[in-house]
């Protein structure tokens, strides 16, 4: 299940790669049947954070303890080309749940997920894979890349903490402006079961959500078993730096 040189070209030119119709409506079913349990749970080891109106807007690590979504981090259709990718065996670095609420999910400003990653003590090995369990259109704030950004390497980044309710790491206005032509942002609209792969260095962010219609994806993040995290001065929790390595 690898991807063709050309897709694999494809990968690395634009630092994404989107596959519609990787997983099959039953596939999706299963998943979105355990999203309740996960937006609803309590005291079950899973993190979760909220939107300041307490839309939960992100839920971490359903993989570690939920059927469905533990089968899916080693789904041959995401797996192999992840590992095509990295050349390397995989674990999981992180899987997260997130959830734009309908009319109350908030923005991601603009950011590598390699900006913040960096300060665990890994090296830029790392490719997620966004699985979409709804419909992501312009109106409930699909995903936004700027293709080509992984090339850039790693900007410096700032945390945010008053535009959401969670305090995110982003890219200052300065650089955005130097650096981000309005032709390449790409919006990544689609339907359950599309797979969006993207670079730990791709700028990426999304708008808020201002439509009757949720917005969740899922997101796995591989990191390659030779990128293992060095011990860095306050580490952050297992939940978003995996502490067991596992090969998937
Ligand atoms: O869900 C989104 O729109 C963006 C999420 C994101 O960038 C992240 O979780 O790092």
């Amino acid at each position: 299940m690898k991807w063709t040189e050309e897709k694999l070209a494809q990968y690395n030119e634009q630092g994404y790669l989107f596959m519609p119709g990787l997983l099959s409506a039953d596939e999706v079913d299963a998943l979105n049947s355990d999203v309740p349990l996960l937006l609803n749970g309590e005291n079950d080891g899973l993190h979760r954070e909220r939107e300041r109106g307490g839309a939960v807007r992100q839920v971490y690590l359903a993989h570690r303890s939920v059927d469905a979504f533990q089968e899916l981090i080693s789904h041959p259709k995401i797996l192999h080309p992840v590992r095509q990718v990295l050349k390397d065996d995989v674990y999981i670095w992180h899987s997260k749940l997130n959830v734009k609420d309908a009319f109350e999910g908030t923005v991601w400003l603009w950011h590598q997920d390699y900006g913040y990653w960096m300060w665990d003590g890994v090296g830029p090995r790392l490719v997620s894979a966004m699985v979409f369990l709804d419909r992501a259109t312009l109106n409930n704030g699909c995903l936004m890349v700027v293709s080509g950004s992984h090339k850039w390497g790693r900007q410096e980044h700032y945390a945010d903490t008053v535009t959401t309710s969670y305090k995110q790491w982003c890219i200052d206005t300065d650089t955005l402006k130097e650096k981000i032509c309005e032709e390449d942002i790409e919006h990544i609209t689609g339907k359950p079961g599309d797979v969006l792969f993207f670079d730990c260095n791709i700028v990426h962010g999304s708008g808020h959500n201002m439509s009757p219609l949720p917005r969740k994806t899922f997101i796995i993040a591989y990191n390659a078993i030779s990128n293992k995290p060095r011990v860095v001065d306050n580490p952050r929790p297992d939940w978003v730096v995996a502490r067991t390595f596992d090969i998937v």
